[in-house]
């Protein structure tokens, strides 16, 4: 597993914004005009853009995939270098957890990983390598609510544990794989039963579908790029059929076949395999006008979208293992009808804040 590792100079430029007067990730993300360029490499992002003044820096380090997003009131001092490890800034670490756990382990022990509100563009832009008319236009979506997510898709010992004997119909057969095979319905079920349980409903946990808003939103982790990791991506990173090669990436490891999850590296808040191994539902309908139809009626911030009011398919995200590396991008979208049992199709649990 390729993991993040801290980098000296990193946690130096933390140090001085945070004598700057710097602010964590809550603060910043819930105030809007924030908007992150940047890319990431070697397992370290670091993302830095003006506005008004304003700096505005994501700090990704530490093997654990924590990261800390800081933004300094005063104006760029000039170049600071430096590395930020896990937990080398309490203040903002203390801040973060004062809004909520940041990670929370349910009754069967998935862990969902605690998303903060924050805006983002979604969509691919014409000229990414790959992209579908349905892609579409690209319009700035904001998300309101603190949600959390798993950071794996959900496996087959989790949908054994809730649907009891109904089993899965998961084409390969393992407690820590994917399922997959399941219909939007039968996810919807799982999701329904599992707020059921005592234990969760005594934590206040309940449990649903992602909106395919949030899925891009989580996927892409602050990223405008194809991918989470970059311009491209290879195997080491994702399960995809790595025969085929996206942009300036080579080939790899063509596995044909699901992965354990949480056996590749997180993107940067902390979730795993999002780009491919299976495909998500999410609980939109879809169209392929999706997109147009958000910008032809109102050209403004999208808040809190859930897609059409009805159709006839729901939306799944992210590819899956069979798929080559452009279906597996973050902006990458197709559809399955509510009854239909799509052997690459299974899902990643969403949960509101309690
Ligand atoms: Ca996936």
């Amino acid at each position: 597993m390729n993991e993040m590792r801290p980098i000296a100079a990193i946690a130096e430029l933390g140090r001085r914004l945070t004598r700057l007067g710097a602010r964590p990730l809550d603060a910043l993300r819930t105030d809007p005009p924030a908007e992150f360029h940047g890319r990431i490499c070697s397992g370290l992002a670091r993302r830095v853009t003006r506005r008004g003044g304003q700096v505005l820096v994501l700090l990704i380090a530490g093997a654990d995939s924590s990261c800390l997003i800081q933004t300094s009131a005063a104006s760029d001092q000039g170049g600071a270098r430096a590395d930020q490890s896990p937990g080398a800034n309490p203040s903002a670490r203390a801040k973060s957890d004062e809004a909520g756990e940041t990670r929370v382990t349910n009754s069967f022990g998935a862990v969902l990983v605690r998303i903060a509100p924050g805006e983002f563009l979604m969509g691919s832009p014409e000229s990414e390598s790959g992209r579908t008319h349905h892609e579409g236009p690209q319009h700035r979506v904001r998300l309101t609510k603190t949600y959390y997510l798993g950071e794996t898709e959900v496996t087959q010992a989790q949908w054994k544990s809730v649907m009891g004997s109904d089993g899965t119909p998961s084409p390969y057969a393992g407690d820590d794989l994917p399922v997959s095979g399941v219909t939007w319905q039968e996810a919807v079920d799982f999701c329904r039963k599992l707020s059921e349980r005592p234990e969760e409903r005594s934590a206040g946990r309940v449990y649903r579908l992602p909106t395919e808003a949030e899925w891009e939103f989580a996927c892409r982790a602050g990223t405008s790029t194809p991918f989470s990791f970059g311009e491209t991506i290879d195997s080491d990173q994702a399960n995809y059929d790595a025969d085929f090669i996206y942009g300036t990436g080579k080939k790899g490891l063509t596995r044909q076949r699901p992965c354990p999850c949480g056996s590749l590296p997180a993107n940067a808040w902390g979730l795993r395999e999002m780009h491919g191994n299976a495909w998500e539902w999410c609980s939109d309908f879809y169209s392929r006008d999706t997109y147009s139809a958000r910008v032809d009626s109102a050209n403004q911030v999208q808040v809190d979208p859930t897609g059409p009011p009805g159709g006839m398919a729901y939306v799944v995200r992210g590819g899956a293992w069979s798929s080559n590396p452009a279906e597996i991008r973050s902006a990458s979208r197709t559809n399955y009808g509510p009854t239909y049992r799509q052997v690459l199709v299974g899902l990643r649990l969403c949960m509101d804040a309690p």
